[in-house]
């Protein structure tokens, strides 16, 4: 094992020379980057050692997918680019799915991959782990570097903070190879060297006409409505985006991870109501929120289709910090360039109190479909089905996040996704980690090992059980770390459901069913965590509230019907069978 108690940063000061190694580390810790979350190996193994040695927090995972997920979601919840450190080849591929899915997902992360060397790779003479990294990762990143000299490491980290979180954040490569950690550098040059980034993601005011433009066009609106997206969450500005919401006394549905920016229960919330203030509205102002599949790309049967092209059709205002989103799927009538702390100020400037209340009858009419809703929801949730049911499980899941709203929820799945979604409501900005744009499957561990980790606080994991199973071997991560999540997996048997038969009666089962009756709960105690079994509503609480205040690593095998659960959950039309017999 190397020696590293000549390495450590006070003492490196002491010595004439310092490494590559101890370039890496000082340059993320200069730029207040504390944590690395990835998988010791080859080359970099020392790495994990050293930063550990040098006072930073080293989570190290089990596949370097789930590292690379707890970096990303790390990145959304501190503005700071979450660190994925892995091996070469296989490990960095591994790790570039989270990459990718960051960078779609507009999460600032650095994805640090050791590398073989160049010189062999090059001439493709079959290195250990030979792979040309840089090249892969180009495409699927926001931006990607490499850095061949101790010297550079300075720069090179500082560009790919920079990357990471200027402008529209995403997810950055950085490809150190194994020759880089062991070079040499006199100590004061390397010290030198190192960059502390400046401002790495300037405020962007935005022009004030653009202001002028969006604000005409909203005070005009008979039935106006503002839709914040999870930039809105990303870029902290929660005191002022209420404030402009409550001022201007618009409805609003918040996207998936928008939920919380304000309580769902805030009486401006048109979530329930969702599918009514679509087609109705006629000025919609999206806050950090894309027109894509998630908002039907803003056109078609989702936005009133050919009644609402009738009377003229919606208008958009477009709040975002990159200038070549507007336009992307509909024409954007205001775009608002910007970070939407500076955006959204400006609006409340402009909205004095001769701001015009929107029409009562529009607002009337979200509150009657609201209530409507929420009345047939009430009645679903307080039914108690024998076998439970999606429903009945997320009524108590529903009264531990009320009660805990400090609490973190991270949600995969198809029903278990759609149905915490509408059903569980959330009370506090960024609490609700999931899917996201691509709706992957497969981010839950990370998401929640992060969680725990950057926040200190209970994490709540609800999860499908095919879901869970992308992910599950972190389990021994979380009690490794005796970290305070609660893993609650909704196991009906199966993907979608458990009823699938092989249509041969061949002895294979369907391609979508699972061992019937799984035990997921036996997978947390082989770890030294708790495993609860839970057929009843009432037992899925006791074994919630247990983990909430023991704050010990808990699975709850919450089983649900087999029967219950249909094909994709809600997105069913997107399957190309569906899409047929439209
Ligand atoms: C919402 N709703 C409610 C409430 N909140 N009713 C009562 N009370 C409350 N609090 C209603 C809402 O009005 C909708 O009904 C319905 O619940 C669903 O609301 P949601 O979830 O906002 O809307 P919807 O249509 O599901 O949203 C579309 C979507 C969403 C595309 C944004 O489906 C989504 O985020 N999907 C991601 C799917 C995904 O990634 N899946 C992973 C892959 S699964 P109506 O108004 O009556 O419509 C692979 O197979
Ligand atoms: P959702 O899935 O919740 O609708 P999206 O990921 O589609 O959200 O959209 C997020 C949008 O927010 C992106 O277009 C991105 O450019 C923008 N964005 C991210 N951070 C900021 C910020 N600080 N200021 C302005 N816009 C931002």
């Amino acid at each position: 094992m190397t020696d590293l108690s000549i390495k450590t940063d006070a003492q490196s000061q002491d010595h004439e020379a310092t490494d590559g190694f101890q370039l890496v580390i000082d340059a993320l810790k200069l730029n207040g980057i504390d944590t690395i979350f990835g998988l010791p190996g080859i080359p970099i193994t020392d790495l994990t050692r050293r930063a550990q040695a040098n006072g930073m927090r080293v989570i190290s995972f089990r596949h370097e997918q789930n590292a690379g997920n707890a970096a990303a979601i790390a990145g959304f919840m501190t503005r700071k680019p979450g660190i994925c450190l892995t091996v070469s080849a296989p490990g960095f591929l591994n790790g570039l799915t989270a990459l990718a899915n960051a960078t779609t997902n507009c999460f600032p992360m650095i994805l640090i991959s050791g590398s073989s060397e160049r010189e062999v790779v090059d001439l493709q003479q079959g290195d250990y782990e030979e792979m040309d990294q840089l090249a892969i990762a180009r495409p699927l990143a926001k931006a990607a570097f490499r850095v061949l000299h101790a010297e550079d490491i300075g720069v090179g980290i500082a560009r790919a903070i920079r990357a990471a979180l200027s402008g529209r954040p995403g997810g950055v490569y950085l490809d150190l190879p194994a020759k880089l950690f062991a070079q040499s550098v006199d100590a004061e040059a390397g010290r030198s060297s190192l960059i502390e980034v400046v401002d790495p993601a300037p405020r962007q005011i935005p022009a004030h006409d653009a202001v002028q433009r969006a604000l005409d066009l909203l005070r005009g609106a008979k039935r106006p409505l503002i839709i914040l997206g999870k930039g809105a969450a990303y870029a902290q500005a929660d005191a002022d985006i209420r404030a402009l919401v409550e001022r201007s006394r618009i409805p609003y549905l918040p996207m998936s991870m928008a939920k919380g920016l304000l309580p769902d229960t805030h009486e401006q919330s048109a979530a329930a109501a969702r599918s009514y203030v679509l087609p109705q509205a006629d000025v919609v102002m999206l806050i950090g929120a894309r027109l894509n599949w998630l908002l039907s790309h803003g056109k078609g049967k989702t936005w009133g289709g050919k009644q609402a092209k009738a009377w003229g059709g919606q208008r958009f205002i477009q709040v975002d910090i990159s200038p070549q989103e507007a336009d992307s799927n509909v024409r954007i009538d205001a775009p608002l360039v910007g970070d939407i702390g500076s955006c959204v100020a400006a609006l409340l400037a402009g909205m004095d109190a001769s701001w015009p209340r929107p029409p009562a009858q529009w607002l009337a009419a979200i509150a009657e479909r609201k209530d409507k809703n929420i009345a047939k929801m009430t009645e679903t949730l307080a039914q108690n089905p024998t076998p439970m049911n999606f429903h009945s499980a997320l009524n108590v899941v529903r009264d531990i996040v009320r009660a805990n709203p400090h609490a973190y929820l991270v949600n995969e799945g198809a029903n278990a996704l759609d149905f915490t979604r509408s059903i569980v409501d959330m009370y506090q900005p960024r609490k609700r980690l999931d899917v996201g744009t691509w709706g992957v499957m497969g981010i839950g561990m990370g998401f929640a090992v992060a969680a725990a980790v950057v926040s200190g606080e209970p994490v709540i994991a609800i999860e499908g059980d095919s879901a869970f199973g992308f992910s599950g071997m972190e389990v021994e991560t979380i009690c490794r770390y005796g970290l305070p999540v609660c893993v609650v997996i909704f196991n009906n048997n199966g993907v979608y459901r458990g009823t699938d038969l092989n249509p041969t009666g061949g002895s294979d089962p369907a391609p979508t069913a699972f061992v019937k009756g799984a035990r997921y709960d036996k997978l947390m105690e082989a770890f030294g965590g708790v495993g609860v079994h839970a057929t009843t509503p009432a037992q899925l609480r006791a074994a919630m509230e247990d983990a909430i205040r023991t704050r010990k690593p808990t699975l709850v095998n919450a089983m649900i019907d087999e029967t219950a659960g249909t094909e994709s959950g809600r997105i069913t039309s997107l399957n190309p069978a569906s899409a047929k017999k439209k």
